[in-house]
């Protein structure tokens, strides 16, 4: 069971964990997230679902963020909530390429952490991260989030640009994925 109210990771999750039966998080699913690193959030919310899913269950949590060199970090662990409550995922690319100007240092990158916990209560983490740079303006209708405005360093396009296993292949959530696909043994 998914620890995640962002319909978009569950879709990205599902299919990367194609072949093990995955179900979301109950609707409205949304605990605070105080933590300052993406542990400490992927943490707080799968220990949050522990107790509402199934005994039997693996919970697995997803927390990422887009961490840009030329704002220290920002937006990082609250990349969620960058342009203020509400803030639609464009309103969030329009706020960081305004913050950015033309600044010529663009580097970032992207990174993720899943946080699965195990019916017995074992706990395995895995992480991934993509680097990347932000472009000029936003391009590409896929995917979602910061991906019209972000080129992976390995690509010319952004990842709103790429398939869905396109971005899978390379992306922070990809690697994350199959680092806790091998820690749980699955195909
Ligand atoms: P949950 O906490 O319910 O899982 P959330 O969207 O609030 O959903 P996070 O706190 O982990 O999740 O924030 C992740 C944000 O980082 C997400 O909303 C996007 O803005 C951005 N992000 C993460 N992965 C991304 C990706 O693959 N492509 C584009 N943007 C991404």
């Amino acid at each position: 069971m998914l620890a995640t109210g962002n319909h978009d990771k569950v879709r990205e999750l599902m299919a990367l964990l194609d072949g093990t039966a995955v179900v979301a998080a109950p609707d409205g699913f949304d605990p605070d997230e105080t933590g300052t690193t993406l542990v400490q959030n992927a943490r707080i919310k799968a220990d949050a679902l522990r107790p509402d899913a199934p005994a039997d269950a693996y919970v697995m949590a997803d927390d990422s963020g887009l961490f840009v060199h030329a704002l220290d970090g920002r937006p990082g662990v609250h990349s969620s909530r960058y342009g203020g409550p509400g803030a639609t995922y464009a309103d969030n690319c329009d706020l960081l390429l305004r913050e950015l100007g033309d600044g010529d240092q663009r580097g970032a990158a992207f990174g993720c952490v899943l946080y699965c916990i195990a019916p017995d209560g074992a706990v395995m983490v895995a992480g991934g991260v993509l680097p990347g740079e932000i472009t000029r303006e936003a391009v590409g209708t896929d995917g979602f989030g910061y991906d019209p405005v972000f080129r992976p360093l390995s690509d010319d396009r952004t990842l709103a640009q790429m398939t869905r296993d396109e971005k899978a292949a390379i992306s922070h959530r990809g690697r994350a994925a199959r680092g806790m696909s091998r820690l749980l043994g699955l195909p």
